[in-house]
């Protein structure tokens, strides 16, 4: 239990804090991207690193006393290149936009070219979209899936790779559920002389686990969250090829960031400890059946998935011709106990913040223990809810009766907040 001694005191904080808890053991968190860390990784969150500055990095910082921060970070670089067989590891990166941010600032000029997917089929506003610092400083270009399959359309990306010869081509995405041909990606940025960066933060834990195909012997820079399917704490990181290593760790600090945060990269350090695990295995293969699972009840129901399918932790329900919007759908699900979030779908009218798709994930179920036939048991909450949007009451009880079913599955059962 973590010590929280004196906190009791200012109760307005405490009841924020213990709300959230009780909303993260009571509701059923299906946001593709959120996972629940262990509580060892938590008490790691609030260790006394918090208090540290240690700018720089080890054997090269700008304050003193740094002597178990560098051992801290180096233990943490260590895990992360054994755990995905990469050459470099920089393990401050605040944020997956940060790691972003610094990967194309050590390779990029402003006005380069960049060629991502597009956000509107699944990619993210770091991949170029004209909201986000990329879209502003670069020329940003994009690829989409294929209108028929809704897979990601690969002549596309050799047909504008070649046609308007990028400076380096970004592969990854936030909602889409299929597996990523990096071999492909590789060969359209040999072939306009590109460099290829990989946003791997989705599906890192997959890529850990062996159930994903790693994007390290392709990609001159892969990076990615620590916090979705890697089960870690909020966090991001940097892989790269040793060539690329003083330039990134440059950009990092002092390019985009200040002092990293000590506490979060002792708890990316256990992270990476715990993914290096064989039962780490066992979990991301639950979180793939589980996902199937969700897909063909779903699928069951009447409820179109995006590209028919998923092979990840994450799916995407067309809601194109139930009458419901995203939106709609994501507050219905809401009062019912189930947190998700509305998402376009490609080749859509709708605008981001209404959208017309809803996108599910079940690493943080999996992470409470839910198997197979309990996800068949959340198919039909959702599906329920989704029938019965305008229905207040009905959304309600289920919304009660998915409290009951989250009973049956702890979460952290020792905290009081
Ligand atoms: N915001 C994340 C997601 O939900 O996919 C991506 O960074």
């Amino acid at each position: 239990m973590l010590n929280t001694k004196g906190l009791e005191l200012d109760s307005q904080l405490y009841g924020i804090l213990q709300r959230e808890l009780g909303r993260q053991r009571y509701k059923l968190e299906m946001i593709a991207s959120e996972n629940f860390v262990s509580e060892a990784i938590l008490a790691c969150g609030a260790s006394v690193f918090t208090n540290k500055y240690a700018e720089g990095y080890p054997d090269r910082r700008y304050y003193g006393g740094c002597e178990y921060a560098d051992e801290l970070e180096i233990l943490t670089q260590s895990r992360a290149r054994k755990l995905f067989g990469a050459e470099h590891a920089n393990v401050q990166p605040h944020c997956g936009s940060s790691a972003n941010m610094a990967a194309y600032f050590s390779v990029l000029k402003p006005g380069d070219t960049i060629l991502g997917m597009d956000l509107a089929h699944g990619g993210h506003l770091t991949h170029g979209a004209q909201v986000s610092f990329s879209g502003r400083l670069f020329n940003c270009r994009f690829y989409g899936v294929r209108q028929d399959t809704e897979l990601i359309d690969y002549d596309q990306v050799f047909e504008l790779s070649e046609s308007l010869k990028p400076k380096i081509i970004v592969a990854g995405a936030s909602s889409y559920p299929r597996i990523i041909d990096f071999s492909l990606f590789r060969e359209a940025a040999d072939r306009c002389g590109a460099l290829l960066m990989v946003d791997m933060a989705h599906f890192a834990g997959l890529v850990a686990a062996g159930l994903h195909p790693s994007p390290i012997p392709y990609a001159e820079i892969v990076t990615t969250t620590t916090h979705k399917t890697l089960r870690g704490p909020r966090g991001g990181m940097i892989l790269c090829r040793k060539k690329f290593a003083k330039a990134i760790d440059d950009q990092i600090f002092p390019g985009v960031q200040g002092g990293p945060l000590m506490h979060i990269i002792a708890a990316k350090a256990l992270a990476l400890g715990e993914a290096l695990e064989p039962d780490f295995i066992d979990y991301q293969r639950q979180v793939l059946k589980n996902t199937k699972r969700l897909a063909v009840r779903l699928a069951d129901a009447g409820f179109r998935l995006v590209s028919g399918g998923t092979d990840t932790h994450l799916l995407l329900v067309d809601l194109r011709g139930t009458g419901l919007t995203g939106q709609a759908a994501q507050t219905a699900l809401d009062l019912a106990g189930i947190t998700a979030n509305k998402n376009a779908v490609p080749f859509e009218k709708e605008r981001f913040s209404v959208a017309s798709g809803l996108r599910l994930g079940t690493a943080a179920l999996t992470s409470r223990g839910l198997l197979e036939a309990d996800m068949d048991e959340v198919s039909d909450f959702i599906i329920d809810a989704l029938r019965h949007t305008d229905d207040d009451g009905r959304l309600k009880k289920i919304g009660q009766r998915v409290e009951e079913f989250t009973l049956r599955f702890p979460l952290y059962p020792n905290l009081l907040i």
